[in-house]
């Protein structure tokens, strides 16, 4: 019987590629975001492979996480993997300098929001007794950088939820995987600039940067681990990046 995936924020980067491996391999998919158009226009395109149902939710919205999660038919909630992929970096900027509404963002999505996904999702693999949670986080989890104190925090968050996650849900046979990307060219930096194009290509100028497709290949490799096997934590940096603000441009 084919495995069942819930992914927040397929409708772009590093979700969407999830999405795409996934149903080349067979797995069924619950794409989530706020934006229906693309999740309709994913999930015309992936259901000639896989059964796709789509969710529109904004994960810093509590009681929609867990309505809509909850509004599921009974079949779409044997859920094997959950993807807590949902999040972005909004700004760059001193803490004396920076927007609140923009820490509020960056908290109440990447945190608060993977969370509640997290409170609605694991009952349901508890009650099966097997499971896979894959959190994104970042290597921004892992080491802290100028102007970027806030997103760097919501991520050592993941991080720490990860561990958490851990030591609670081994025992009851599910198991947690916790992804640090580097720099991966997505609509990440768009949305961290507000819509600034030019700001956000020189990101990736000079270097090879990252793709979502990479990411989601090691997402894959995670879950499809044998049984005996526990993926704990990945860090993925681009070839050309030796930490997460050193990268060796040309
Ligand atoms: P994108 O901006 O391309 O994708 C972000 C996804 O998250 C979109 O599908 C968006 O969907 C969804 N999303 C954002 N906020 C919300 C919200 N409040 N409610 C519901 N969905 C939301 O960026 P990436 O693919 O790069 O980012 C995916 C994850 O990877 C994030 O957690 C990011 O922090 C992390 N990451 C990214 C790195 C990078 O360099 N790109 C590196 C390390 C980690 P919609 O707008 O439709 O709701
Ligand atoms: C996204 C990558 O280095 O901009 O998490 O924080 S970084």
């Amino acid at each position: 019987m084919s495995r069942i995936a819930l992914i927040t924020g397929a409708t772009s980067g590093i979700g969407k590629a999830t999405a795409e491996v996934f149903a080349e391999n067979g797995i069924d998919l619950i794409i989530c975001g706020r934006r229906q158009e693309r999740l309709t226009e994913i999930a015309d395109a992936l259901s000639s492979k896989v059964r796709v149902t789509t969710l529109v939710f904004d994960v810093r919205d509590k009681g929609a996480v867990l309505a809509m999660i909850g509004s599921l038919p009974d079949d779409w909630k044997n859920i094997d993997i959950l993807i807590n992929n949902a999040g972005n970096a909004h700004g760059l900027g001193t803490l004396a300098e920076s927007d609140t509404d923009d820490w509020d963002s960056m908290i109440d999505g990447n945190v608060k929001g993977l969370l509640y996904v997290s409170k609605a999702v694991i009952p349901l693999l508890l009650q099966r007794g097997t499971g896979h949670i894959v959190n994104i986080s970042s290597i921004a989890g892992k080491q802290t950088y100028a102007n970027g104190a806030v997103y760097c925090a919501s991520k050592a968050a993941v991080e720490v939820i990860s561990e958490g996650m851990r030591l609670e849900l081994t025992q009851h046979g599910i198991k947690i995987t916790n992804v640090a990307p580097g720099a991966v060219e997505t609509e990440f930096s768009l949305v961290r600039f507000k819509g600034d194009e030019s700001r956000a290509e020189k990101v990736y100028q000079g270097f090879d940067p990252l793709q979502a497709s990479d990411i989601a290949d090691a997402i894959f490799y995670a879950v499809n681990a044998p049984a005996r096997v526990t993926i704990a934590d990945i860090t993925i940096l681009a070839g050309a990046q030796s930490e997460a603000t050193v990268i060796h441009r040309k």
